[in-house]
């Protein structure tokens, strides 16, 4: 596939943003060759900037659960824009979303909007910290909640692409009341309750990891991380930022029928546009200013136009929609188990990670057993036949309503072609 033009566009962006690109995953690090630029999408297909089409199955790492452009989340926000693109006072619409979160996440009794899955992680232990009078916490290697100071030790998502899970330029002594543990291992974790039965504020988790690759959070282990919370006196927080309303309309808390005691939310709530959310138990939030002495602010929280893409999205996020992603999703990963091609698929509803490893992959041990030079080569032979993955084999891909069997069935046979 020609793609000049957005070689062009990737030399002169090298030039004024940082490596390019402004997330550095988006950066082809560990897959090779230059990111391509994109000008247009429309349902489940990308147009990059020499007029390539492609199959999509980012999804922009998870909001796009309906789709690219879909007209009523896009009349949404003109509708918006044309009363103005902000205020800085309360507006209904943010009353509205709210309801919404609410009405669909039995344990969120009260919720804060902020603009990104990072603002509502960092808040939600900044509050857990405040509530406890603790200061450290318990996260489990590979998992990623954002680049907040506190979660880029041992972290995943593009920390781990990159091979830099640790950052540089956090300190010491933030860094050290990070613990980390085994994802899906409770021992692990009990072990760190063991040697801190006082000092742990929270245990934050990503239900089903996204950010190690797709990979489900055992039953007992979670409800085994609640046990522990509430024995110890910490706070539980689910990071549903790319499970909320991805895998069930309760997200991931909903279907593992487990409440923690807060959750935090981005992607799919902002349909797109620049949201992240925290919420849970009223005792709980109430601690957060302006109520209470736990301070967080930002000057485009509850952003009406975000809003209105949040809003116009779980509209359609309704049981019909996620019938029909997990019956797609069902049927491809049969066909890509029938291939008995040398990989694993590990699926969960409509997100799904195709591991380049014949074993099982149940936590991060698996993940690094992984032959990441091929998933590389993988990652540009469907490239380049219109089929555009995560590129990392430490990330999760999306189906959107929009996307078709036909959609699925052209990955299955890339996959099918690459190991002929
Ligand atoms: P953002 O700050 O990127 O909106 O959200 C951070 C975050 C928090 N928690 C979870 C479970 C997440 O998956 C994320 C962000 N996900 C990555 C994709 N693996 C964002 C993509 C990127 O960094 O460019």
């Amino acid at each position: 596939m020609d793609r000049a033009q957005s070689k062009i566009l990737f030399a002169e962006a090298q030039a004024l943003i940082p490596g390019g690109v402004n997330s550095p995953v988006r950066a082809f690090g560990s897959v090779g060759g230059d990111p391509v630029f994109m000008t247009r999408a429309k349902g489940a297909w990308l147009t990059d900037a020499d007029g390539n089409r492609y199959i999509d199955f980012i999804g922009s790492w998870g909001p796009m659960i309906l789709g690219h452009a879909h007209p009523d989340v896009t009349a949404a926000i003109e509708q918006a824009a044309r009363k103005s693109t902000s205020f800085g006072t309360p507006t209904e619409a943010e009353s509205r979303l709210a309801q919404l979160v609410i009405d669909r996440v039995p344990s969120v009794e009260l919720i804060r909007f902020v603009n990104s899955g990072t603002e509502a992680t960092m808040s939600a232990i900044r509050l857990a910290r405040g509530y406890t009078g603790r200061s450290k916490i318990v996260k489990f290697e590979g998992c990623y909640h954002g680049h907040g100071d506190s979660f880029l030790i041992k972290a995943g998502s593009g920390a781990l692409t990159l091979g830099v899970p640790s950052s540089p330029g956090v300190p010491a002594a933030i860094a050290g009341e990070t613990l980390n543990a085994t994802f899906n291992d409770l021992a692990s974790v009990e072990a760190l309750f063991g040697q801190y039965p006082d000092d742990i504020a929270a245990v934050i988790v990503e239900p089903i990891a996204g950010n190690m690759g797709c990979i489900p959070g055992g039953k007992d282990f979670l409800k085994g991380l609640q046990s522990l919370c509430n024995r110890f006196g910490a706070i539980l927080i689910f990071d549903e930022v790319m499970t909320g309303f991805r895998v069930h309309p309760a997200g991931a808390q909903g279907l593992y029928g487990i409440k923690p005691d807060l959750s935090t939310f981005g992607k799919i709530i902002g349909g797109g546009l620049p949201v992240g959310a925290y919420g849970g138990k009223k005792e709980i939030m109430e601690q957060v200013a302006p109520v209470g002495p736990v301070y967080q602010a930002g000057t485009l929280s509850g952003n009406p136009l975000a809003m209105a893409a949040g809003i116009a999205t779980l509209t359609y996020c309704d049981g019909a929609l996620y019938d029909r992603l997990e019956s797609l999703g069902a049927r491809f990963e049969a066909a890509i188990t029938g291939l008995g091609a040398p990989l694993t698929i590990n699926r969960v509803g409509s997100m799904f990670t195709l591991f380049m490893t014949q074993e099982p992959v149940t936590g991060f041990s698996g993940v690094l057993a992984c032959d990441t030079e091929t998933f590389a080569r993988f990652f540009h032979f469907a490239l380049d036949r219109g089929v555009y993955l995560p590129p990392s084999q430490y990330e999760a891909a999306f189906i959107s309503g929009a996307h078709t069997e036909a959609e699925l069935m052209k990955l299955v046979d890339t996959v099918r072609d690459f190991y002929r």
